[in-house]
């Protein structure tokens, strides 16, 4: 009986309901003494040892999303704010040691934030609360390491607040980033001895919210619940009281939260805290139910990268290894979550959506060196994350002043121009559809009808279909739009492709996998033709189509093509396109007066293409721009290597190819720590080095904390650099650069003090030097 009810308990906290419990419960293996036992819709199934294939296609194809998802993977365009004492150091990483006098903006406006949000189509503003260095944007009662304790508007500020309100001024949905590490609470914290975090305080019954002024003395006793609020018992440290009662804050004095962010990175796991994520989530549940938990939470996933890059095959149902209220969410970053060959006997298979979130800098806050991403790839963003069923979370850096400076507004607005201007007109409609079978209450037109709460559905028993759309008149596009049914149906199409009739046969110009909420497929070139037929070619049950769309991008979205600098410190930019190419290389917008692009462009000292097509009648297309840093390795010799794989030797890390690896390897006779020696073959005036790590997924050997020397005849050495951290590596491997006072050198040694993974093994993509002047 106690067990049952600990698990009811684990229930509600995962905001399941009655239904799911007996769904749960069902006879899994769909047969009893001979007779099938129906498979029921839920937002939980089991897969037993003994379910046939097909019914474990089933049961996947039977799980449904719940309630607060529906409404979130509805939102596709989401945005991120990160703001705090990091922007003021230009740091990704605090330290939990700021003193609370860097925070002050000279001109903040929250409103230019989130209205900028939704003037870029953003359905949602997720803001950092409190980061990995545990300031608080609000005024908590619970500590006073806080925008109470700074300059900015007289330490009466309150940012939660200011964005809650134009939130709800702008009719955009609100979600809170609460770090559960928190570098100002670390018990071995300088500058707060009585840090929580760590602390070793033996877990107390405790009211939420707290009594401020008892809350180690006796937090039983708690203080007014918040108006419409009740207050709730746990038996929790300190630590975790501090957390419950910043989320009852959060989660009670702004309004609706549609998502709370749970970040599982920890800056610094020296200290270790156990972190009591059923009463978290149990409070959430409590306190706003319609709130997806994210990350460290059994609500949405994270896609596995911060570069915006979903999955080609991304499905929403994934297979846990236990039930959702055992499991404690890991990071699932593998290429396959969800495929049949992980449906396995053991499983518990759930609603668990992708979140694709990324940075419009290179790196989370503000810094003035950082680059911005260009309208054009957040463009490419918007398609490989919402077109690839997820949702998009794209991040905005307010700078020092307390506004988003115009570089990154430019080209988030010209990006929701794009996105905007592509999905206006779907060109589908008007068109008849038809099937070569359908379920008779499920007719092809419920594809057409702008509903996603109505489907086509294949007949019964069917799972291959063959959809086919006359246009009204020849139609020329070059974007598909499938969604499947899946708040009704749950997601079940497993191959699919296009095709166009050319007048006497059929050109398939696409084959995909998955649908899910949406998937988008972009033609490299448009197609015109009166049909279209989808083929879906497999599906775990009768597949369906809640809605079909073909969208035409306006004729130069797609920018040039800039390629990587090869090692002699060229570029060279190509296309698709017939038009001329115009170029800068000195950061300003290209326009039809600039360079045209007719041979590879030497850039040996570093610095920025920028490209875009000019029409005859001078009209500039969307701008590519890449970032080349540092100097092209022209003429450079490693002259040690402590060690290299055979396959990964040390050349490759000054070949100036970006995607072949120096492998230092772990075993003997390798010297630890890993290092490297670079003869530039002349002396150079630098400031600086760059390294890039690897690129291709796999974070093993990446170099996470460094010292970097340099020296003019290679005997005697100067360091540059010494045991520091490029912050955020693990979650966001991009180009690190890192300056230093100016020096004259010969040779540079990067030295690899600590790296990511286990193997013991170190791996460069590519070093560079940053010179003086450029
Ligand atoms: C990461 C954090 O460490 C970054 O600083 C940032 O907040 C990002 C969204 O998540 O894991």
């Amino acid at each position: 009986m106690k067990d049952l009810r600990v698990k009811f308990r684990f229930m509600l906290a995962l905001g399941l309901s009655m239904s799911l419990v007996v769904a749960h419960g069902q006879s899994p293996a769909n047969t009893k003494g001979g007779s099938a036992v129906p498979i029921e819709y839920s937002t939980l199934q089991y897969i037993s040892a003994d379910d046939s294939s097909a019914v474990i296609a089933e049961k996947a194809a039977k799980v449904l999303p719940r309630p607060n998802q529906t409404a979130w993977m509805r939102l596709e365009r989401t945005f991120f704010i990160h703001f705090g004492p990091n922007t003021f150091r230009g740091v990704e990483w605090g330290t939990g040691r700021e003193d609370p006098s860097i925070f002050n903006p000279t001109a903040l406006d929250a409103d230019q934030w989130v209205r900028s949000i939704k003037e870029a189509g953003g359905k949602m503003v997720v803001l950092v609360c409190k980061h990995h260095d545990g300031f608080n944007l609000w005024p908590t009662r619970y500590s006073n390491h806080s925008v109470a304790a700074s300059p900015w508007r007289d330490g009466k500020g309150n940012l939660v607040r200011e964005v809650a309100d134009a939130a709800r001024k702008y009719g955009v949905e609100l979600g809170v980033y609460l770090s559960p590490a928190d570098l100002y609470q670390l018990r071995t914290n300088p500058t707060n001895p009585a840090g929580y975090y760590g602390n070793g305080t033996k877990k107390l019954p405790s009211t939420i919210p707290t009594d401020p002024a008892s809350f180690k003395r006796n937090p039983s006793i708690g203080r007014s619940a918040a108006p419409g609020f009740k207050s709730y018992a746990y038996y929790v440290d300190d630590y975790n009281r501090y957390f419950l009662n910043e989320l009852y804050e959060l989660l009670t004095e702004y309004g609706p939260i549609r998502e709370v962010w749970f970040d599982g990175a920890n800056p610094d796991p020296s200290v270790s805290e156990a972190y009591d994520y059923t009463a978290w989530y149990d409070l959430i549940r409590k306190l706003q139910p319609q709130a997806i938990i994210f990350g460290k939470g059994p609500d949405a996933r994270w896609v596995g990268n911060e570069s915006g890059i979903g999955r080609t095959t991304e499905w929403s149902v994934i297979p846990l290894p236990t039930s959702p209220e055992n499991f404690d969410w890991p990071d699932m970053t593998a290429g396959d979550l969800g495929s049949r060959a992980k449906l396995t006997p053991g499983s518990h298979l759930w609603w668990f959506p992708a979140e694709v979130n990324e940075p419009i800098l290179y790196g989370w806050f503000w810094d003035s060196k950082k680059h911005v991403r260009t309208a054009a790839d957040l463009v490419d963003i918007y398609y490989s994350s919402v077109g690839r069923n997820g949702n998009m979370l794209l991040n905005l850096s307010p700078d020092t002043r307390g506004l988003i400076p115009d570089n990154q507004l430019a080209h988030l607005h010209l990006m929701a121009q794009v996105i905007d201007a592509t999905f206006a007109t779907n060109l589908a409609t008007g068109g008849e559809l038809s099937a070569d079978q359908s379920n008779d209450s499920h007719s092809p037109p419920r594809a057409l009808d702008g509903d996603l709460d109505t489907w086509w559905e294949a007949a019964p028993g069917q799972t291959t279909a063959t959809l086919t759309l006359k246009l009204p008149k020849e139609t020329s596009f070059d974007v598909v739009s499938l969604q499947e049914a899946v708040d009704h149906r749950g997601q079940r199409i497993e191959s699919f492709s296009v095709d166009v009739w050319d007048g006497s046969k059929w050109d398939e110009v696409d084959h995909q996998t998955t649908v899910g909420h949406k998937r988008l497929l972009r033609l490299n070139t448009p197609v015109t033709t009166d049909q279209v037929r989808i083929r879906i070619t497999g599906s775990r049950l009768e597949p369906t189509l809640a809605e079909i769309g073909l969208f035409k991008q306006a004729e130069l979205v797609q920018a040039p093509a800039i390629s990587e600098r090869d090692a002699n410190g060229s570029v060279t930019i190509g296309g698709a396109k017939s038009f001329p190419i115009v170029y800068t290389t000195d950061e300003t917008a290209p326009n039809s007066k600039s360079a045209v692009y007719r041979a590879p462009i030497a850039l040996p000292k570093g610095g920025t293409v920028q490209a875009s097509y000019l029409t005859p009648d001078g009209r500039l297309g969307m701008m590519g721009s890449k970032y080349f840093a540092g100097l092209a390795p022209i003429g450079w010799k490693v002259v040690h290597a402590d060690s290299q794989d055979d396959n990964n030797p040390a050349a490759n890390a000054v070949d100036g190819n970006p995607s072949t690896l120096w492998i230092a390897r772990s075993n003997p006779p390798a010297a630890s720590p890993h290092q490297i020696t670079v003869d530039m073959g002349s002396s150079q005036r630098i400031a600086g080095f760059t390294y890039l790590p690897r690129q291709d997924g796999t974070h093993e050997g990446i170099v996470e904390t460094y010292r970097f020397e340099t020296s003019v005849d290679g005997q005697t050495w100067t360091i540059d650099v010494d045991s520091a951290r490029f912050e955020n590596i693990e979650n966001n491997p991009v180009l690190q650069e890192v300056s230093f006072a100016p020096t004259t050198a010969r040779f540079f040694r990067f030295t690899a003090l600590k790296e990511l993974g286990a193997s013991g093994m170190a791996s460069v993509a590519e070093l560079s030097v940053l010179p003086a002047e450029k």
